[in-house]
């Protein structure tokens, strides 16, 4: 049956961002700049292990000050869940997004991450996907999805965001690349992603380049079999699936049967992804 959870308080980052107080830096957590970093370190790899539990839908109940939850009473993401909250899937509402039933991570590092992207090798999903359908989303929110690009630039325009990039290798072994900033750009400008400063200490497949492999991911537009806005002189996308392709990658998470890291899965066969995100630290 359905369960209601019900969100006693507020967490941390409500009180932290929405504060009327100007931050010492001059900036708030809503409007920082991308050059704001945070010191934080996190270690490239570390082991944890995929969810893969079904749950019931849950509802974050209405709270207080307006800008956090939307006038539905939807939080904006998964960080404001209280920090006891089971993962599973929740209502969200980014600012001028409509509801969108999410899987909250509430079991990595630092919970209330909200999860945009997820992949298993042997996964029933093509991922070879047209634009419309990478822009609203697909899959299943309690297994293999892509949340929808417009809704990743919708989620991460409303503040500052960070992002994990995760892939589980064959051997069961968890690694992940954070980036202490993560967006994605409007439709109009071809959803380009944004990414800040890496935090980890191996190496940066997303915003260094690699001649080897396809470059870079950092600042490219996002492709799909029919919007070819790669650097490639073919489309990158037709071989796998909607990617932020340069000629062509370096990583890519979303392919059938190919769930691609150097090192980790050399020949695309990494057991599984997630992407995960939640709003930066507050520094
Ligand atoms: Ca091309």
């Amino acid at each position: 049956g359905t369960h209601l959870v019900l969100l006693p308080a507020l967490v941390a980052m409500l009180l932290l961002c929405v504060s009327p107080a100007p931050a010492k830096q001059g900036s708030s957590c809503l409007s920082a700049p991308a050059e704001k970093r945070c010191s934080q370190q996190v270690p490239l790899a570390v082991e944890h292990p995929v969810r893969s539990s079904i749950s019931s839908i849950r509802t974050a109940a209405p709270q207080q000050p307006a800008s956090t939850f939307s006038s539905t009473g939807f939080p904006a993401d998964c960080s404001h869940l209280t920090s006891s909250s089971p993962s599973g899937v929740y209502v969200i509402q980014p600012a001028a997004s409509p509801p969108r039933a999410v899987w909250c991570d509430m079991d990595t590092e630092g919970k209330g991450w909200t999860v945009v992207q997820r992949n298993t090798y042997t996964t029933e999903i093509t991922w070879k996907e047209s634009w419309t359908t990478y822009k609203y989303g697909f899959g299943n929110v309690q297994g293999d999805h892509w949340l929808g690009t417009e809704y990743l630039h919708l989620l991460t325009q409303q503040g500052t965001y960070k992002v994990r990039f995760v892939v589980r290798s064959n051997a069961n072994v968890t690694h992940y690349a954070e980036y202490d900033i993560f967006s994605v750009e409007s439709e109009a400008s071809g959803y380009p992603l944004r990414l800040g400063r890496f935090l980890g200490g191996g190496e940066d497949y997303l915003t260094s380049y690699h001649t080897r492999y396809g470059g870079i991911h950092d600042n490219m537009k996002f492709s799909t079999t029919d919007r070819d806005q790669d650097q490639h002189s073919g489309n990158c996308a037709n071989s796998y699936g909607g990617w932020w392709y340069d000629k062509c990658q370096n990583v890519l998470l979303n392919g059938k049967r190919y769930i691609f890291w150097p090192g980790i899965c050399s020949s695309g066969d990494c057991a599984s992804s997630l992407i995960l995100v939640k709003p930066t630290d507050v520094c």
